[in-house]
């Protein structure tokens, strides 16, 4: 039945939340299993790198019980190989379960389709794809991380009504209001890195940092092909841990952003550029840029330093066109998130 089907996948989705940072990083996995007669036997999820999967917490005391009217709705579709745990497709033929509900396929080269095949040769039924959007946008950052090799990237800028990041002079002010710096530094708790530009530091000297809100300081990663940045800059001095990023360059000398994305550690799943112009258009011409969060303020400058420094695209075809997009009021502000690509 498709309502019972959502509303246990988006239990399942609940549980898996709750690995939060801990699991990275691998995807956050959450397993419910429901009798017959809609009453839950078990759940489970996966709550921390190197320990059990989520299937085998909540297989955990059905040892022995007739599993064979039961459903075990999985948001990530069960492992098929032997990693530090064993398969978890075998595990569930092995208990007996009759029916599998998986929302998203494990993109993983050692699983992808063959968890779901073991399965349906064990005779268990198998529905995949329940709430896929969901179970996707769960784990963009591992589902990204696995088809692409690089990190989840969102882009985040604040622009004048008129299309300016900052006036003609003095650019280390915020133009927008006090909740969207508030939600700026919500998003900096949410990822694993902060990237920033060496422009950025020489001009506004930012820090970086969550204060506005409780959370996390992310890791602050700069990128400054010709080491430019002064050895007092904030992100140096105050708040958690910060890289400089020299390094690899392309042919003119600039950073290879595909290259530092894709050097990044693999626990960095989540990376939200706060740049100035000239870094944020060229990872957005780059085509690296998966979410972008633009704040508008309602104020004109009339002039100044512009949103963009992308090459003008010359016909409308050539737009760099949403595939999704999302309107929110932040304050006076406006918040504009555009999804170029959906994990
Ligand atoms: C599942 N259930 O709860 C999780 C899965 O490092 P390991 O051995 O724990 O394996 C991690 C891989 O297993 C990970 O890359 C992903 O493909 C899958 N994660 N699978 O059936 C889970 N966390
Ligand atoms: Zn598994």
């Amino acid at each position: 039945m498709l309502h019972d089907d959502i509303h246990w996948m988006t239990h399942a989705i609940e549980l898996a939340r709750r690995g939060g940072r801990d699991v990275r990083p691998n995807p956050q996995v959450g397993c419910v299993v429901v009798g017959s007669v809609g009453e839950v036997l078990g759940v489970g999820w996966h709550q921390q790198f190197g320990g059990p999967h989520a299937e085998v917490n909540a297989l955990e005391g059905l040892t022995g019980m007739d599993l064979s009217q039961a459903t075990a709705y999985v948001n990530l579709e069960p492992c098929s190989y032997h990693g530090k745990t064993p398969p978890c497709a075998d595990l569930l033929i092995a208990a007996g379960v009759g029916t599998v509900v998986i929302g998203c396929l494990d993109p993983n080269p050692r699983v992808s389709g063959d968890g779901m095949q073991r399965l349906q040769q064990a005779g268990i039924a198998v529905r995949p794809g329940v709430m896929e959007v969901e179970a996707r946008a769960l784990n963009a950052g591992f589902l990204t991380r696995m088809t692409l090799g690089r990190p989840h990237v969102t882009l985040k800028l604040a622009q004048s009504l008129d299309g300016f990041v900052a006036p003609r002079a003095g650019s280390s002010q915020w133009i927008t209001g006090d909740a969207a710096r508030k939600r700026v530094h919500g998003m900096r708790a949410e990822v694993d890195a902060v990237i920033t530009g060496s422009g950025t530091v020489v001009e506004d000297d930012p820090s970086l940092t969550v204060r506005h809100i409780e959370g996390p300081n992310p890791l602050r990663l700069v990128f400054d092909a010709k080491r430019r940045i002064p050895a007092n800059a904030r992100v140096l001095t105050d708040g958690g841990p910060t890289q400089v990023v020299s390094g690899p360059v392309d042919a003119s000398g600039r950073i290879d952003l595909r290259a530092a994305l894709e050097g990044l550690p693999e626990e960095v799943l989540y990376v939200l550029v706060e740049s100035g112009p000239t870094l944020a258009s060229a990872f957005l011409a780059a085509g690296l840029v998966d979410t972008l969060h633009m704040f508008t303020a309602p104020l004109l400058l009339g002039g100044g330093k512009p949103s963009f420094l992308d090459p003008a695209r010359e016909t409308l075809e050539h737009a760099l066109r949403a595939k999704d997009v999302h309107y929110e009021q932040v304050g006076a502000d406006m918040l504009t998130t555009i999804v170029f690509r959906h994990p």
